[in-house]
């Protein structure tokens, strides 16, 4: 039997690569160069599987110019945001993402965001990397604790759960707001709130956990960042179209809004460029899930949902029915 021919837009972790050589015929990206929407259709034409980065878009009217002999769609990234699942469906494609395996890596990289927001740890850094820290004095660079107060998490899934596990470790309160409430061994004493509004009053610390869906985008507003108490802070590990950025720049101009922890934007890579002159925004290059261990279980993952599909099975991870 040949085997499938898979596209894959981008350069993957070497184990990845090499179970791709072994298994597959691979058309791999070896420059890892950004692979514009026109040359994913022109290369994907032998394609019988695809997988593609969160920079590649594939809206209704590109899925429609897929070739007929493709089979499956897969995604290196648990969000699926930047493909048309229905236009997929409609075609017959699967479609694969890869949750539950870079959990612990976004759980840890939240943690990042949350602790350096809250320790002035890019204002420290820059001080130093400046050569400016020549006068060490008791009330310099004073951040805010962490230790006891109250975590907002927005999205209660995998990572929303293991950001929250991570909380206890600091004696924080976690509230949490969810679709639908956690069953009580889920919930591990987290405090349930009916609404995202209810949420913000109580959220020393807010992280976004949750899916980039019409019903969240633009989530946190001038109006919803009114009701986060004084001196919040914002932590994005999730999506950057969550955030409306000229308001929560404003809030954090004022100081409405103590800081923030970013590792994702609306239109990454070309964030907003005010983000990069303020002092109380720690910034990081959408690095949730980038271990070694976790970029190459994503692709394993993919891989083992591959095989599924050419042995005639039904994939695990497929997001269409
Ligand atoms: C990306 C992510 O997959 O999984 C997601 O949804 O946003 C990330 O893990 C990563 O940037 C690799 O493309």
């Amino acid at each position: 039997m040949t085997r499938p021919t898979v596209l894959v837009t981008r350069k993957l972790p070497q184990a990845v690569e090499e179970r791709l050589i072994k298994d597959y015929q691979p058309l791999l990206n070896k420059e890892d160069r950004p692979l514009a929407t026109e040359q994913l259709l022109s290369d994907s034409k032998k394609a019988d599987a695809l997988i593609i980065t969160g920079q590649n878009h594939l809206s209704e009217e590109t899925i429609a110019q897929l070739p007929e002999r493709l089979k499956a769609i897969a995604t290196f990234s648990v969000g699926y945001d930047h493909i048309d699942l229905e236009a997929a469906e409609k075609r017959g494609f699967a479609v694969i993402n890869t949750p539950g395996v870079l959990t612990d890596a976004t759980a840890d990289v939240t943690w990042l965001l949350l602790l350096a927001a809250a320790r002035r740890a890019h204002e420290g850094e820059q001080l130093i990397r400046q050569g400016k820290w020549s006068d060490p004095r008791p009330t310099q660079l004073l951040g805010t604790e962490v230790t006891g107060k109250r975590l907002g998490i927005l999205g209660m899934g995998r990572i929303g759960r293991a950001v929250a596990k991570r909380a206890k470790a600091f004696d924080m309160e976690v509230h949490y707001c969810n679709r639908h409430r956690l069953s009580s061994e889920q919930e591990a004493g987290a405090i349930f709130h009916d609404t995202p509004e209810d949420l913000l009053g109580v959220s020393d610390f807010l992280s976004f956990h949750c899916p980039a869906t019409p019903e969240t985008e633009n989530f946190l507003n001038a109006r919803r960042i009114e009701l986060l108490p004084d001196g919040a802070i914002i932590v994005n590990a999730a999506r950057g179209s969550l955030i409306v950025d000229e308001d929560l720049i404003a809030a954090l101009r004022s100081r409405r809004i103590f800081a923030a922890g970013l590792d994702v934007f609306e239109g990454e890579p070309n964030l907003n460029p005010t983000y990069r002159s303020l002092p109380n925004v720690f910034l990081l290059p959408h690095l949730g899930s980038a271990t070694v261990e976790t970029r190459t279980q994503m692709g394993f993952l993919i891989l083992d949902n591959l095989d599924a599909v050419f042995a005639g099975k039904q994939p695990p991870n497929n997001l269409v029915s």
